[in-house]
């Protein structure tokens, strides 16, 4: 399959057309054998001590071999960017241990611990991994949030200008386009005029189950047409198309163009025998196939036959040149899953590994001796010093770090808190960005916002009147220009640092992994905020996940929460979030319950996501207008407030009971301690702002020795002290409170879904209001000590 080239040293040779293509496709068979091999070792020749299958898509890697040779080979330029297949890691690998940038030993620990990993990952594979895939359609979504993202970038003139855009390229196997968040991503990419994107797309016609449908044909092109891409469609090789110019040679043309995906696949895998009994079958109605039957034996007739154009490295070269706009372009490359392996084509390929005795005889058709199975240039048609040499000239190899430095924007020590005697910790975030908008400076310059359809009503309103929203081209605010009375602007231009979106959720998971990355990627930091209602986190959390697990920085907020929005019913109302703020890695979740505290904790918050170790940031506020506590927050508290937990209301000494809450439920955990030190006057009253903090670091000091938070703050109360937590939320959330310290715990919250209602009736149903924590108090005081 892959041809074989005269040798020679002769440097005027080298800079010969021929050359390249000769170096590529000798580069083109290494991946192949070396992804495959990686497979092969891991599954085959390693110790396995758990008895798992290792696994690793020898299938889908051979499909794209071609495409990420001449990608990566050629036709990338430094500042590209590339979301490989996720199921094509192996491919990746090799082909970064052939520039120089993978190790030996990292490739034998393919799936292994510390080696390279399952799928591409930005935190474990390192600098070489643009953006991390593994669950599938997000990678490719990512691309076209990194786009406008770099759009953002390059509009305002923070990054320089002068080099050209990078392009922003997916390579997606084709089932990926059965997944929601392309539709949603393509449909937002329309409407922001995206440009500098590829989306390649390994069209072999297999998911992971089964061979699709022939229906699909026609329906990709035709979508992405209708959202403004270009469509390149990569089907025939050049030996097919030279066989399509023979006299009556169209005939085979029509007969593939007719021929069933299932049955295309089907006879890949039997080969050639199979193409010629098939053919032969049909010869009444294509008699122009008789004479390619008479010339190709069946070796040959197979050859031809698999000679789709995503295999055939001169046509797929043609096609990336060919493209030279910035117009985004979607390229349909026609392949074959497990191309050149034992199990090509076959619908059950895609776990599939090859077997001991098929390695043996791949490699020796590889002419790979035993023992140089790892080696960069063995069994290869041109002698490694030329290869070695054209690798050195490529642009990947001698291009040093991928990822960049960016300087910390700087943070002012205090931020205004927001006034007023009764407030909601909404209003409150909508204040202190109104603040920092009306400030300026560098902070407010860095700062973008984004929100899926919901700008004015999570209260981002304020800031978006004095920065304006995104868009490549000014677009006038028509209801302001025609004098109708409004409290919001509209106006557009490339000045404006909100970024507004269609109701998807997802979209902005992607939108916020790709600017909360604007460092490493476009060595300048952006300081994302993107709002939404707190229940929807769940439409997007597979993005969310995916944007944590690449470790973007951003900081979300999500509101309103919980059954205290009271009217606007079940179907609003989160549950489980705050589970996600505790559980969820590279994410800190934080639910105040004053405007005070959320002043502090957004100020730390633009730090913390700037940290080398930080973390992105979720905060759960609520509409509800609460009372405001008069008081100056001096360090200790502030100190307090980041850390998770203070005493809004101190215990007495030895005190044989506390209230745990957070969030909305304030004013009822203070109306009902307020009763319960009548009887119970050392009651203590404990302001949680984050159960994860609290939680992370009950369970990071634990192994050290050292006292945490939650336990100092318990270590006020007597040993077997009753306690109860109130949320509006979970329960969940906070009864592991009680095996900090081994105290009796009732855990209070919400359990089922809400409904419309307001607060004291909603409260009182489901059992958050003060009568049901003067109820769970007398509980708690009653509990057997373990
Ligand atoms: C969100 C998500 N769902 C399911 C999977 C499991 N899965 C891995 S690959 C695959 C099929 C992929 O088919 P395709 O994209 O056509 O790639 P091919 O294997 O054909 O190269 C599936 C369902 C996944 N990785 N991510
Ligand atoms: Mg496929």
């Amino acid at each position: 399959m892959l041809q074989a080239l005269e040798s020679g040293t002769d440097p005027d040779r080298e800079a010969e057309p021929g050359h390249k293509i000769a170096c590529l496709m000798a580069l083109e068979r290494k991946v192949l054998w070396l992804s495959t091999w990686m497979i092969h070792n891991a599954n085959h020749l390693r110790p396995n001590r758990d008895g798992l299958k290792v696994g690793g898509h020898q299938a889908s890697s051979a499909s794209v071999v071609t495409l990420m040779t001449a990608l990566y080979f050629d036709v990338l330029r430094p500042q590209d960017r590339l979301a490989v297949k996720p199921h094509a890691s192996p491919v990746f690998h090799a082909i970064q241990y052939l520039l120089g940038h993978q190790t030996r030993d990292r490739l034998e620990r393919f799936r292994a611990f510390g080696g390279a990993q399952s799928y591409p990952s930005r935190t474990k594979d390192g600098d070489t991994v643009d953006f991390s895939t593994g669950s599938v359609g997000l990678g490719v979504g990512m691309t076209l949030f990194a786009s406008l993202a770099q759009d953002y970038l390059r509009l305002k003139q923070v990054v320089p200008t002068e080099d050209p855009p990078g392009r922003m390229i997916a390579l997606a196997g084709d089932a990926e386009l059965d997944e929601g968040n392309i539709f949603e991503a393509l449909l937002e990419g329309w409407k922001h005029d995206v440009r500098n994107l590829w989306w390649v797309i390994d069209y072999n016609r297999q998911s992971l189950d089964a061979v699709v449908s022939d229906r699909l044909f026609g329906r990709i092109d035709a979508m992405f047409e209708m959202m403004g891409w270009r469509v390149v469609t990569l089907k025939y090789g050049r030996r097919l198309e030279a066989a399509f110019a023979q006299p009556d040679g169209h005939h085979l043309r029509e007969w593939i163009d007719s021929c069933p995906n299932s049955l295309y696949s089907a006879l890949v895998y039997k080969g050639g025998e199979g193409w010629r009994e098939h053919l032969h079958r049909d010869l009444n109605r294509y008699p122009g196939i008789r004479a390619i039957l008479d010339r190709h034996d069946d070796a040959a007739l197979h050859r031809l036959m698999t000679n789709l154009a995503g295999h055939d490295l001169r046509s797929v070269l043609d096609a990336f040149h060919a493209v030279s706009d910035d117009k985004p372009t979607c390229f349909i490359a026609y392949t074959i899953k497990g191309y050149g392996l034992p199990f090509a084509g076959h619908k059950d390929n895609h776990a599939g590994l090859m077997n001991r005795d098929q390695m043996t005889s791949f490699q020796r058709s590889m002419a790979v001796p035993e023992g140089a199975e790892w080696d960069l240039f063995t069994g290869l048609d041109i002698e490694p010093e030329r290869l070695s040499r054209f690798l050195s000239t490529l642009p990947r190899a001698r291009s040093g770090r991928r990822w960049h430095d960016a300087p910390r924007v700087p943070v002012p020590p205090r931020l205004p808190t927001p006034r007023g005697a009764k407030l909601s910790t909404q209003e409150a975030f909508g204040r202190i960005l109104g603040d920092i908008a009306a400030t300026g400076g560098a902070l407010a310059d860095r700062i973008v916002t984004t929100s899926p359809d919901v700008t004015v009503s999570t209260n981002l309103g304020p800031w978006v009147n004095r920065r304006g929203i995104f868009d490549r081209a000014e677009r006038a605010d028509i209801f302001r220009e025609e004098h109708v009375v409004s409290a919001q602007r509209w106006a557009m231009s490339p000045q404006g640092q909100h970024i507004e979106l269609g109701i998807a959720e997802s979209n902005l998971f992607l939108q916020l992994a790709a600017l909360g990355l604007a460092a490493p990627l476009f060595a300048t930091r952006l300081l994302p905020i993107g709002t939404l209602y707190d229940p929807f986190i769940k439409r997007g959390h597979d993005a969310l996940n995916y944007a944590c697990y690449q470790d973007a920085r951003f900081i979300l907020v999500a509101t309103p929460s919980g059954i205290s929005l009271a009217p606007e019913g079940g179907a609003h109302q989160s549950i489980g979030e705050p589970l996600i703020g505790l559980g969820q890695p590279g994410l800190v979740g934080f639910e105040p319950a004053f405007a005070d505290e959320l002043t502090i904790l957004m100020r730390w918050a633009f730090e913390e996501i700037q940290r080398e170790d930080g973390q992105s940031v979720y905060f759960r506020l609520s509409t509800r207008p609460i009372e405001q506590p008069r008081r100056t927050i001096g360090t200790d508290l502030e100190e307090a407030i980041i850390a998770g937990a203070y005493w809004l209301r101190e215990p007495g000494e030895e005190a044989e009971l506390a209230i745990a809450y957070c969030g909305a439920v304030a004013p009822e955990v203070l109306a009902a301690h307020l009763e319960l030190v009548e009887e119970i006057p050392k009651t203590g009253l404990m302001a949680i702002t984050s159960p994860g903090c609290l939680h992370r670091d009950w369970r990071a000091t634990r192994p050290l020795g050292e006292i945490s938070v939650t336990e100092r703050l318990l270590g006020r109360l007597r040993p077997e002290a009753a306690l109860v937590t109130v949320g509006d939320f979970h329960p969940a959330t906070l009864s592991w409170l009680g095996a900090v310290a081994g105290n009796p715990i009732v855990p209070l919250g919400v359990e089922r879904f809400g409904q419309s209602g307001d607060i004291p009736d909603l409260y009182q149903a489901y059992g958050i209001d003060a009568e049901a924590i003067l109820d769970a108090a007398a509980r708690a005081c009653l509990l057997p000590l373990r």
